[in-house]
């Protein structure tokens, strides 16, 4: 059976979950890393030399990290035309928006994981998610002008284009207080949390950390 290495509540985890969950593949999650730890457990490492979550592990022993490449392999095999569009252009169309996710809306949660879980309450800088929500306002500008003319990143259906930046959308929309409005991400957002695998794995791991976060708002 295929496994997952990884908790369930880690944003490169959840991406993949999704995405396993949409594919409704047979799988084995394993609790690894974070609290739980084997990060460096000299087996662990042979898969993943970086130590780091998710790491898929096929059946024959086929081992893959990075959560991208994760979910592109996994599109590739079980959902070629569909998640994983087969026309150059409209798959090239879709891929950029997992690395644009990564590299340029992802960073916010790195701030928001700061500032509502690893820092004290003395540590906290009031002025920490203010700055953050700022600074993404650009890219949420561009997927507000692209869901305006889409249902999804890639189109009019979900592909791999959505699963690094719409898991990401459940913490902006649940753990950013007061935020601006984007009708059209909050319509998009309303869309995923209607799929089944959504539910599962973007929204329920992440509602305990939820009321943590919101919590610190009042
Ligand atoms: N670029 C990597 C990043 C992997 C990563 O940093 N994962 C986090 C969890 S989301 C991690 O392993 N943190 C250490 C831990 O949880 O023990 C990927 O996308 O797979």
């Amino acid at each position: 059976m295929t496994k997952i290495w990884g908790r369930n509540d880690g944003s490169n985890v959840i991406k993949v979950m999704w995405c396993v969950g949409e594919l409704a593949i047979a799988h084995d999650r394993i609790d690894w890393g974070g609290g739980f730890g084997g990060n460096d457990d000299p087996e662990y490492r042979a898969k993943n030399p970086n130590g780091r979550l998710p790491t898929l592990e096929e059946a024959d022993g086929f081992t893959l990290w990075e959560s991208g490449a994760i979910i592109r392999y996994l599109c590739a095999k079980h959902a070629a035309g569909t998640l994983y569009p087969e026309d150059p252009r409209a798959r090239a169309a879709a891929d950029k928006w997992m690395d644009w996710s990564s590299l340029n809306f992802a960073g916010f949660n790195a701030a928001y994981l700061d500032y509502y879980f690893r820092l004290s309450e003395a540590e906290r800088d009031p002025e920490a998610i203010p700055r953050t929500v700022a600074a993404l306002r650009p890219q949420l500008e561009i997927l507000e002008a692209h869901l305006g003319e889409n249902d999804y990143l890639g189109g009019s259906d979900l592909t791999i284009a959505d699963f690094p930046a719409g898991s990401l959308i459940d913490r902006w929309i649940r753990w950013t207080p007061n935020r601006p409005g984007y009708a059209n991400v909050e319509a998009y957002y309303d869309r995923l949390a209607a799929r089944p695998a959504y539910q599962a794995h973007v929204i329920q791991p992440n509602d305990a950390r939820t009321a943590q976060a919101q919590a610190s708002w009042s």
